[in-house]
């Protein structure tokens, strides 16, 4: 499907350095050093409702590292998929009386404006659930060849004991495993399965629900396949970053390195990077919960997204915080003396905050130090009126440049 239009990127006159990033399967930090282009793939919604806070601080996060490989010198091959069918989507389209496909396109793309206006750079592949249906059907193809397949009524499970890296992306042993599978969209307790973890790859039809042809019969893929055989395609294995938020950890992206593993005896990606939950009213903001603050909703209450995006760099992406009020109207605050310091165009000088925005994200995307480093800048060159005989006559456009390019900030 289609993406959304691409943001300029204005080019820096200085190249970043190595980007050292969080791995989940290790605890370490991973210095990424793509020989081409840095390989990217990032879980997508599922578009059942609009985009909140917490999807909004996940993408900008993987902005972020889009950002820092481009500013390091590397280009990049960003995918993300939309679950543009699985059961919560059709369980909302059936209560709310609509046609799924209808809700599915809608959501999309609210979402598509969503991320262009917080200036997220668009994967350069967007891709559904249901058009990646064949790749799915293709994989689990390997997978049985494979032998990980059984059958349990009209459904096919995949078998974790055919993996022997099972759980060495989560680190988690069964024990912590089991409450996580049910609680994330697992049926442990299903009579029939050889082991309680093993994941669901294609799901029967079920009367009232829709449905494609496959080899195994009518029905649709399940969710972790499709986020395994929609990577593979466009990625391969062994591609650098394999991103979402940490809700996702296990079973998601556990199940999909271990369809990756068994189909092909590789390694599904380099790295693990999950982005914190965002929690509102005291509880991680979810659509099941309904606890959400939507992105769309500020925008048409004219909040300037630049202020909404500001909020979320002040979160490192891989701390869990709560959404306030007070945050935003004090980013929207802060915007303002910015474009006020910015456009003095004179102003203290640049080359340091350049070089410290840059160090910044480069480490583990650590944009609260960043935006620290703007803030210095901003008062120095407030303090001073931009127009002090030591201040770098043309500071205003360097740092313009440099938060628009690496923060993806643009006053
Ligand atoms: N379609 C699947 C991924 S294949 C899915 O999880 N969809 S989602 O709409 O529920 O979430 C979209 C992305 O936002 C995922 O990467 C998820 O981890 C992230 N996310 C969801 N809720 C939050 C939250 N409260 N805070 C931060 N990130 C979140
Ligand atoms: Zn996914």
């Amino acid at each position: 499907m289609r993406a959304w239009s691409a943001p300029e990127v204005p080019v820096l006159p200085v190249v970043g350095p190595p980007v050292q990033l969080h791995d989940t399967a290790t605890g370490r930090l991973r210095t990424s050093s793509p020989a081409g282009a840095a390989r990217l793939y990032v879980c997508g919604i599922t578009p059942y409702d609009a985009t909140h806070m917490g999807h909004a601080a996940t993408y900008v996060a993987f902005d972020l590292l889009n950002r820092a490989w481009r500013s390091a010198g590397h280009p990049v091959t960003y995918v993300q998929n939309v679950t543009d069918v699985d059961d919560p989507l059709l369980e909302r389209a059936d209560k709310v009386k609509i046609d799924w496909v209808e809700l599915a396109e809608r959501e999309t793309e609210l979402f598509r404006q969503d991320m262009h206006a917080l200036r997220v750079l668009p994967p350069d592949h967007l891709v559904g659930a249901v058009e990646s249906i064949p790749w799915a059907v293709a994989y689990i193809e390997r997978l049985q060849a494979a032998g990980s397949i059984y059958q349990v009524e009209s459904d096919l499970y995949f078998s974790v004991s055919a993996d022997s890296t099972f759980g060495s992306v989560s680190g988690l042993d069964r024990a912590q495993m089991t409450p996580l599978f049910a609680e994330r969209g697992g049926d442990p307790d299903r009579a029939g399965k050889k082991d309680p973890l093993d994941c669901v790859v294609w799901r029967g039809e079920r009367p009232g629900e829709p449905s494609w042809d496959s080899p195994f019969g009518r029905g649709r893929p399940g969710w972790h396949i499709e986020c395994t055989a929609i990577s593979q395609e466009h990625l391969g294995v062994d591609f650098d970053v394999q991103g979402g938020g940490s809700d996702l950890v296990f079973p998601h992206h556990e199940m999909c390195a271990s369809h990756a593993h068994v189909a092909s005896g590789e390694r599904f990606a380099q790295g693990y990077a999950h982005a914190g939950m965002v929690a509102y009213d005291g509880e991680k903001m979810s659509k099941s919960r309904g606890n959400l603050v939507f992105v769309s909703q500020l925008r048409n209450s004219d909040v300037d997204p630049m202020a909404l995006r500001l909020v979320l760099l002040r979160h490192h992406y891989r701390s869990d915080w709560e959404w306030t009020d007070a945050a935003l109207w004090d980013a929207v605050d802060t915007i303002q003396r910015w474009r006020k310091a910015l456009s003095l165009g004179a102003g203290a000088p640049s080359a340091p905050v350049v070089e410290g925005v840059l160090a910044a994200l480069a480490h583990d995307l650590d944009a609260p130090t960043a935006v620290d480093v703007v803030e210095q800048w901003v008062a120095a060159t407030l303090g001073t009126g931009g127009l002090a005989d030591t201040s770098d006559q043309r500071a205003g456009h360097a740092v313009h440049q440099l938060i628009d390019a690496a923060l993806g900030l643009s006053l």
